[in-house]
């Protein structure tokens, strides 16, 4: 059954009409406690005060029964009676009173959770979830960093495509919202919701994925929507396993985000909440996390493929931006703990080449396979190292030495050219290279081009060479295929270059990391084939992967006519789109010196020294 009919719409008010409704329905809730406990005052008075009963018939009750009872004295005969009045006007009291209570615990239930937390932010607090305290926040003042929203390019044809990536945004939302509302993912072609397993039974995926890239578009009765939707729905107690990577970069990655942008403290609660159902993972005898983790039981292990019980570079070295942010917002040291001492594991051990493979036994501390990979299964560990010393503000020295190392041991090891000029990045088996490149590797483009900045003076312009160079590449995967759009993989041996060779390499779902790479290339070149590169990327999704209910993956992008998978990734929401709006927006909406984005396009502030930009601790 379609989702739409068990799921109703709820009719979500405007971003500006929001404000005047919660406030009058705050005043409403305040007046009923405050007539609550002046009816609870009067009760108690007549329990208590000498001589109540008087002033209970005398002047506040000033009913029938009472002027009866006023009227008799102490030694009439019908003092019998005057009892029973008195009996059934303490019964109305007690009545009344009760009825008050109720409907302001009534009135509290109704409301919006927002509401119940402007109230509860109010005394500095957080809402307590189900009657139990969950969280013991901080009280935190709340500064949004520059750059939150943008404004309209000036030069028309980067505003009407901006304009257009928007319209994309909301085709892919609203489709999303119809058929496969709260499920992880839209089926866009069968119309239907779709689980994955990746995320355990946590449910809405999109919903989270999406709520950064709503709000830097603007869109805010989505963003309000799906607000909505996270502070009644979203649910962690699940007794089913989840990838503690993917749980991160996007559900903890995009909560904290949305809290960023907006200031919203639900976001900061389910961060921290989830935050804090993940550390268990880290129970194993190095520190170095499970793979996979069952959120109720606590229970991990690693996945049984993984060579004889590792765990992944690309999976356990992608925790440490959003465990950073966790420890400032919830005041608990323990985030950070863990993923610095990932850190410490990694400095003790030899690097074959002075390179990381990518599998570790979590157990020994010893590397398994030596695999080594700047595409699936290593990608954002390198990533994570360098935006590790972007988001401390340039002070984590550690992770910047670390960065540059890797690189240097990827460029001699790993980055070859073609015969005929095209820079790719290889893979490594145990000092045997295998010339394919993945489309997970060309996020590296971009990468190499945000790390250029701060490297050794003689190696800054050469980088950016480099970053321009697997640019290139990237984009010669998508330009020789039929639909225009990049294969999974793609080889440079056999006689082929930036080709998939093999069918099971041949699909497109949707990824973003060729027009990431566009978007950090037009920031630091404003060269304009990034932008037009960039557009022709639209241009094929909208002409071979947009649908009536959404946007699907192909199954072959050589064949002539598209085959689409029927998954719309939660991701193309959260990276592909965002980055094509950030493509072609001004420089100023999410700045780089403020913001540093997650592996999921998830964008987190720089923790300053001087605490700047972050949401301050109130002593
Ligand atoms: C995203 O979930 C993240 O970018 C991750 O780092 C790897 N790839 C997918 C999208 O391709």
């Amino acid at each position: 059954m379609p989702v739409a009919t068990l799921l109703p719409f709820t009719s979500t008010p405007s971003r500006k009409s929001a404000n005047p409704t919660s406030f009058r329905l705050t005043e409403k809730f305040i007046l009923l406690l405050v007539f609550s406990a002046f009816i609870t005052l009067c009760f108690g008075a007549i329990f208590f005060l000498p001589d109540s009963s008087k002033l209970l018939s005398g002047v506040f009750f000033h009913s029938a029964a009472v002027e009866t009872n006023t009227r008799t004295g102490p030694d009439s005969s019908d003092s019998g009676s005057a009892a029973n009045d008195e009996k059934r006007v303490l019964a109305k009291i007690r009545k009344d009173h009760e009825e008050a209570l109720l409907e302001a615990k009534d009135t509290l239930k109704k409301q919006p959770d927002e509401i119940k937390l402007d109230i509860l932010n109010d005394k500095g607090k957080v809402l307590k979830d189900g009657g139990k305290d969950v969280n013991h926040l901080p009280f935190l003042e709340y500064h949004r960093p520059p750059g939150a929203t943008g404004h309209e390019p000036q030069d028309p044809e980067t505003r009407e495509r901006r304009a257009k990536v928007k319209e994309m945004m909301k085709h892919a939302w609203d489709s999303y919202r119809h058929y496969a509302w709260g499920f992880n993912e839209l089926r866009p072609i069968s119309k239907q919701g779709h689980s994955s397993n990746l995320f355990g039974r946590i449910q809405g995926a999109t919903i989270v994925d999406a709520l950064d890239t709503l709000y830097i578009m603007e869109m805010f009765d989505e963003f309000d929507s799906a607000t909505a939707w996270v502070e009644k729905n979203l649910d962690f107690n699940v007794h089913a396993e989840v990838s503690v990577f993917e749980v991160n970069i996007r559900f903890v990655g995009g909560l904290l985000s949305a809290y960023y942008l907006s200031g919203k403290e639900v976001f900061r609660k389910k961060a921290v909440e989830l935050g804090e159902k993940l550390l268990p993972a880290f129970k194993t005898p190095t520190g170095i996390p499970w793979a996979l983790l069952n959120l109720k039981s606590g229970v991990g292990r690693n996945w049984p493929w993984a060579s004889g019980g590792s765990s992944i570079l690309a999976e356990y070295g992608t925790l440490h931006l959003e465990f950073m942010h966790l420890s400032k917002l919830s005041g608990n040291p323990e985030f950070e703990q863990k993923v610095m001492n990932i850190r410490k594991v990694l400095n003790r051990l030899d690097k074959p080449q002075g390179l990381y493979p990518n599998y570790l036994n979590p157990n020994s501390g010893q590397w398994g396979q030596h695999h080594v990979s700047v595409g699936g299964l290593g990608d954002s560990f390198y990533e994570y190292l360098l935006k590790a010393w972007l988001i401390s503000d340039k002070t984590d020295d550690e992770a910047k030495k670390m960065y540059y190392d890797a690189l240097q041991a990827i460029e001699t090891n790993l980055i070859r050219k073609s015969s005929n000029g095209l820079t790719y990045i290889a893979e490594w088996k145990g000092g045997l290279l295998e010339h394919k490149m993945g489309h997970l590797t060309c996020f590296a483009g971009g990468m190499i081009a945000l790390g250029a900045d701060g490297a050794p003076s003689d190696k800054t312009g050469h980088q950016m060479e480099q970053a321009a160079e697997i640019a290139r590449t990237c984009h010669e995967s998508y330009a020789r295929t039929a639909l225009k759009l990049g294969p999974e993989a793609f080889r440079f041996d056999g006689g082929v270059e930036a080709i998939a060779t093999r069918q099971n390499e041949k699909y497109f779902i949707l990824r973003p990391e060729v027009i990431e790479t566009y978007m950090y290339m037009w920031r630091f070149t404003h060269d304009p084939k990034y932008r037009e590169w960039g557009w022709e990327a639209v241009q094929a999704l909208e002409q071979h992967c947009r649908v009536e209910a959404g946007y699907s993956g192909l199954r072959d992008v050589y064949a002539s006519t598209p085959n689409h998978d029927d998954v719309q990734q939660s991701f193309y929401l959260a990276e592909t789109l965002k980055y094509l709006y950030l493509l072609f927006s001004d420089d100023d909406h999410l700045p780089f010196d403020h913001w540093v984005f997650n592996t999921e396009a998830h964008p987190l502030p720089v923790i300053r020294k001087d605490k700047t930009d972050l949401p301050n601790e109130v002593e």
